[in-house]
């Protein structure tokens, strides 16, 4: 039997997996420490990709899209979400608090202010360089594996045996105005069936909308998939396209199941996962479809 309890999340975040490992360690569930582990990165703003310093969108506005999903099934989201730092307590606040799953820009930013989320702005100097050395040329491009270390999605089993799981991002980098990405999209970017266990993904969101990737995952482990062997098949059902064009994107998964087991897995060589349990928190290179 595995030990509880478990955090994973995507990429190299090992202070967001140790803040949520620390209220796990102190008896507290895995919703709480989904939403604080996912926080650490969304203040921290050398991360350009989630939250505060969030690269911005081709018209330099940081939007973000951010999601939790809790032991009963409960879900909450927001998108296109600006001047809020902390997506994912408001994704939540829309879980716990609303008679809705999905608020979007200006209506869940006056839902966050109406919390007590105080409004600033998030293009930090670096980011706003970097969008205006973009603009020069401005080729929309998605980047394969943004500085390892991209979107978070994290997934917790408290030692009570319960899962949560949440995701947050400020998308794709030089995005079109208004585009809105897989994390906030429930079954997308994000999935969790307490019963069975929960999966989040990273990358480019078209193609995991498009193939409603984390609803995948959790229904492949139904029918008795490991979560390594779930998420190598959501992978395989991109690749395996007529006419993919995977070879100029990434999309990479993490995956835990009821027992505590867990995997990942991803097109391109990079993916990584951050995972912490008894006591030993690391970073696990994924194995990869393209080699
Ligand atoms: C999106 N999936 O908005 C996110 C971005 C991401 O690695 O994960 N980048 O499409």
């Amino acid at each position: 039997k595995a030990s509880l309890p478990i955090v994973i999340a995507t990429w190299h975040v090992e202070n967001a997996t140790a803040k949520a490992m620390e209220i796990l360690k102190e008896g507290g569930n895995a919703l709480d420490a989904v939403e604080q582990g996912c926080r650490i990165e969304e203040a921290n703003e050398k991360g350009q990709t989630v939250g505060k310093g969030g690269l911005p969108d081709r018209e330099g506005n940081v939007t973000l899209d951010a999601s939790i999903m809790d032991k009963h099934g409960n879900c909450g989201s927001v998108v296109y979400l600006q001047n809020i730092t902390h997506a994912v307590s408001v994704a939540r606040k829309v879980m716990e608090d609303t008679p809705h799953v999905m608020l979007a820009g200006e209506g869940a930013k006056q839902f966050a202010i109406s919390k007590g989320f105080k409004s600033e702005n998030l293009l930090t100097e670096a980011s706003k360089k970097a969008w205006e050395k973009w603009k020069i040329e401005a080729k929309y491009k998605p980047i394969i594996n943004i500085e390892n270390h991209d979107t978070i999605g994290m997934l917790a089993i408290d030692k009570n045996g319960d899962i949560s799981g949440a995701c947050t991002t400020s998308g794709l980098a030089y995005k079109m105005g208004g585009r809105v990405g897989d994390s906030p999209i429930i079954g997308s970017g994000l999935f969790v069936d307490n019963e069975i266990g929960a999966c989040a993904a990273t990358g480019l969101g078209e193609e995991v909308a498009k193939t409603v990737g984390s609803f995948l995952v959790v229904e492949l482990m139904r029918q008795g998939k490991s979560p390594q062997e779930a998420c190598e098949e959501a992978i395989s059902r991109i690749v395996n396209k007529p006419n993919s064009n995977y070879k100029n994107f990434q999309v990479g998964y993490i995956a835990l199941n009821k027992k505590g087991e867990t995997g990942s897995y991803s097109i391109h060589q990079w993916f990584s996962m951050t995972k912490f349990q008894d006591g030993k928190n690391e970073q696990i290179q994924s194995d990869y479809y393209n080699k």
